[in-house]
């Protein structure tokens, strides 16, 4: 990989001519805030809009068409809404005359793909695009509060203190709108808009009022809203004595409660809810089962058609190994959830860590409908201060086999209803949106936003093309700017490339100077961002610490998952169990996760595992160091706002590349006792010094 980002940096020293030629060009290149995302404006044509309706949601659709046609003037564009065999639920027909669709929401996000293929040059050909999962949701961890669990872009824009804090004004509004539309044209259709770590007051009046208002504004776009409810509302809203589900007094305060919540919001969608899970009260402090809890609150949402999404996210600190627990506890419970129950599961086994395993959970249930959820904030992988682009961590998750029912099984079709029949399909994102200008901190973030609203609606997308597409939308020269126009060409070949490989192989960057070969949650404190494989403050939950997770000794490093370890491997289909369990065919991505390797052992490479760990480490800063190169020679093709604020990330993240590598070297070292490779750049940091930073303070690090 390195090879390659060398080449590329080879191939733009070459063409520094050209490079320095339109450099004054991009200078006059109109200042962009990224606030417009990927609906940036440009120079649009004449359009004739024909369609027999009007609504709310056809209205906009008719905008949007006239204020961003860039197909040939003064062409006539018919909307049909009529049904047809080959398009189900909200998808589309897109043809050069028209789009059809089923839903007025179909022909919206025809709309939007039809606008998104003119704006980056693909053809139209009678397509029918049908969405991959029904339900498209972005999950908020929005504190009433205002702040952000894990949020990195600034405050909730739903959410604030204060004396205000329920007020709404035009601003809240208008924004909200752009939110909606922006989350529409990628064809996200739900927000949960509080974090899962609820507040019982989420389900007061007054709440509830400034939620309806909010699901008004979102409603035109196809958003519905959802709630993260709190289990034992009934004892605390309610005053009841208890929350236990099976208690009828606390059915029926579910059931007025929703009653109450449809009176206000016709087209709720439902609830979210994190039970017996990082002390959040469940079912299981009543000796009910999740299937009891969950059940119970479908029951009360089943008149209205809507749903329960009830998280598989469970460990407790007993056990041996936290990656077994989900499966453990979920899998007996198969068959038992009634129908509109969809269990939420994170990709992987233990918490969105930059690489994990898939969660054997997918393709093991079999009679429940089950949706993954995955992490668009980086709460893992750099927060808002580095580029990663996880949609090739999410398309390796997403096509992944599970092998339940033969080969092919993948993920992706496990979860969309073409392997089990399942009631209901979904996908879920933890969001990362707040009030930054840029909604989401660093540019590049916006990145994965999109990713996630494109590969719900097509999980079978790749991580190229969607790249290909947002740099398009997002940084393609605006025909204002010429004479950049007429260099569409340089454009694509000095930019556009450069910047899709640096997205396509962020991610796997970002294992190598953080937790490569499989290694995982070695974080500092609780902040999640710099390394931390030391950190075990005494009386911290061990499961809370990295010694927990990477085990190093003298002997070896990582976590023995095989049979005559905590036998986590077992939870995983033929092939997979055996291919894990064993040291010589378990994937060298995922080997330090499945086993406890001596660090002598020989890799496939010839190296010791040792000098392996070293050379990932230093592979990782090197590659970062040429995205820095990458960026500044990619100067010319944008403006400087967004350029200036993504060089300095960039800076921050290299160094934050090397403080990793240092801290996790300087560490291990003392455990394996060997050298650290001469042809690799040795530590500059002192262990000692990094053990004392805060690094989720910019301040502790630059001062
Ligand atoms: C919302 C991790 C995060 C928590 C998060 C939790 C969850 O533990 O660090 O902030 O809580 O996952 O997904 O519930």
């Amino acid at each position: 990989m390195l090879i390659l980002l060398k080449e590329i940096h080879k191939h733009l020293s070459r063409n520094y001519l050209v490079t320095l030629a339109l450099f004054f060009t991009a200078l006059a290149a109109k200042a962009e805030n990224g606030h417009e995302l990927w609906l940036r404006k440009h120079n649009v044509n004449p359009v004739n809009v024909v369609c027999s309706k009007n609504s709310a949601t056809l209205n906009i659709a008719r905008q949007e068409l006239q204020q961003g046609w860039q197909g040939k003037t003064g062409a006539t564009i018919v909307l049909t809404i009529r049904s047809d065999e080959s398009i189900w639920s909200d998808g589309y027909k897109l043809g050069a005359s028209g789009i059809q669709a089923n839903t007025e929401l179909g022909i919206l996000y025809g709309v939007y793909e039809l606008l998104r293929r003119q704006q980056i040059g693909q053809p139209i050909n009678d397509d029918v695009s049908n969405p991959s999962y029904e339900y498209r949701i972005l999950d908020h961890w929005d504190n009433l509060n205002g702040t952000i669990e894990r949020g990195y872009a600034g405050n909730s824009i739903f959410w604030c203190n204060g004396k205000d804090s329920l007020a709404v004004t035009e601003k809240d509004e208008l924004l909200w709108r752009e939110y909606a539309r922006a989350n529409a044209s990628v064809g996200i259709n739900g927000s949960v808009l509080n974090n899962v770590n609820a507040s019982p007051k989420m389900l007061t009046g007054e709440y509830l009022k400034k939620v309806k208002t909010i699901a008004d504004v979102l409603r035109p776009y196809g958003i519905k809203i959802y709630l993260s409810v709190n289990f034992s509302s009934p004892v605390i809203l309610g005053g009841l004595k208890t929350s236990d589900p099976l208690d009828t007094e606390v059915i029926t305060w579910w059931k007025t409660k929703v009653k109450e919540i449809y009176s206000l919001i016709p087209n709720f969608g439902g609830f979210l809810v994190k039970a017996n899970s990082e002390g959040q009260p469940g079912p299981q402090d009543f000796g009910r089962t999740h299937a009891d809890g969950a059940n119970m609150m479908a029951d009360a949402l089943k008149p209205y058609g809507s749903i329960v999404m009830w998280r598989a996210f469970v460990y407790s600190p007993r056990e041996r190994d936290r990656a077994r627990q989900a499966y453990a506890e979920f899998l007996p419970l198969d068959g038992q959830f009634h129908e509109n129950v969809i269990i939420q599961i994170k990709n992987g086994p233990i918490d969105f860590q930059p690489r994990e395993p898939f969660s054997p959970l997918f393709g093991a249930m079999k009679k429940t409908s089950v949706m993954a959820e995955l992490q668009i904030t980086q709460e893992y992988l750099g927060q808002s201060n580095q580029l990663v682009f996880l949609s090739t961590m999410w398309e390796e998750f997403l096509q992944s086999d599970t092998y339940k029912e033969g080969a092919g099984s993948t993920v992706a079709r496990c979860t969309d209803g073409s392997i089990f029949p399942q009631k209901y399909t979904a996908i879920a994102g933890v969001a990362n949106i707040g009030l930054d200008t840029n909604w989401c901190g660093h540019h590049f973030a916006q990145a994965n936003w999109y990713a996630f609203g494109r590969s719900a609606w097509n999980n079978r997308l790749t991580s190229e093309n969607i790249a290909d597409e947002w740099i398009r939308l997002t940084f393609s020269p605006h025909q204002t700017d010429q004479p950049m126009s007429s260099n569409i060409s340089d454009w694509q070949r000095l930019f556009l490339f450069p910047v899709k490989q640096m997205m396509l192989q962020s991610r796997e960057v970002t294992v190598n100077y953080m937790m490569p070969l499989g290694l995982h949650h070695i974080f500092a404190g609780d902040h999640h961002y710099g390394p931390g494989p030391w950190y075990a403050p005494k009386g911290l939950r061990p499961d809370w610490t990295p010694p927990y997770y990477h085990q190093a000794d003298t002997n070896g490093i990582g976590f023995d998952r095989t049979r005559t370890g905590s036998n986590a491997v077992s939870q995983y289909n033929e092939p997979l169990r055996s291919q894990f369990n064993e040291l010589e065919t378990c994937p060298e991505i995922y080997l330090l996760w499945f086993h406890h390797v001596p660090w002598n052992y020989k890799m496939k490479n010839g190296r010791i595992l040792w000098d392996e760990i070293c050379y990932h480490y230093d592979t990782g800063v090197q590659q970062v160091r040429q995205f820095q190169k990458i960026w500044n020679q990619v100067q010319p093709y944008i403006d400087e706002q967004r350029f200036t604020e993504v060089q300095s990330k960039l800076r921050r993240q290299c160094r934050d590349a090397q403080i990793w590598k240092d801290g996790c070297l300087l560490y291990f070292q003392k455990f394996s006792r060997r050298p650290i490779p001469l042809d690799i750049e040795h530590p500059v940091y002192d262990l000692n010094d990094l053990k004392k930073m805060d690094f989720s303070t910019i301040k502790t690090l630059e001062e």
